[in-house]
């Protein structure tokens, strides 16, 4: 099946953090891919990923990063899909600087930029099956399902001492 979001990180040792935007759209359907390009150790290989993305017939790009976290934005650079990133976590600076680097894009070039670490990555995730399931009826339904069922859990267990 096509894949309609890519999901890429600058190393392997964000998928603990990326994962979470799989797990939402394996919930809602929607097919995805997942690879490591970093904007640091492999940069030719980000641009031809960029430059290459619409053609493959992505829609929308989840890039996560942490640190210097110039992934997203230097994706957003060489495509005109829209970009939503992703601020992992760092050791050093919990996240803040990844959160920075990819938050303040200067003016004529977009990313979106979602939370710290996996709050963010489920939000990017959730946020590309939103967009989607503005052309796709059926995965509107499925969308609408999971925040009836977010819902639902809430107000049939409103008693905060019980699990
Ligand atoms: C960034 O550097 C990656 O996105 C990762 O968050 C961070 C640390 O990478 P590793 O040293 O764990 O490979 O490029």
């Amino acid at each position: 099946m096509q894949a309609l979001v890519a999901v890429v990180m600058g190393s392997k040792s964000d998928w603990p953090t990326m994962e979470a935007a799989a797990e939402i759209m394996d919930k809602l359907q929607v097919p995805y891919h997942v690879e490591v390009v970093s904007a640091h150790r492999t940069p030719d290989k980000l641009m031809e990923f960029a430059a290459s993305a619409a053609d493959r017939g992505f829609k929308i790009i989840i890039g996560g990063a942490g640190g210097a976290a110039h992934l997203p934005g230097m994706i957003a650079s060489k495509t005109r899909l829209p970009v939503l990133g992703v601020p992992v976590q760092s050791k050093a600076l919990s996240g803040m600087d990844s959160l920075l680097s990819i938050v303040q894009m200067p003016k004529g070039i977009a990313v979106g930029t979602l939370a710290i670490g996996t709050a963010g990555a489920f939000n990017a995730g959730l946020l590309a099956c939103q967009i989607l399931a503005n052309n796709d009826a059926e995965l509107a339904t499925r969308v609408d399902a999971f925040r009836e069922e977010q819902t639902r859990a809430v107000l049939d267990n409103p008693d905060p001492r019980e699990v």
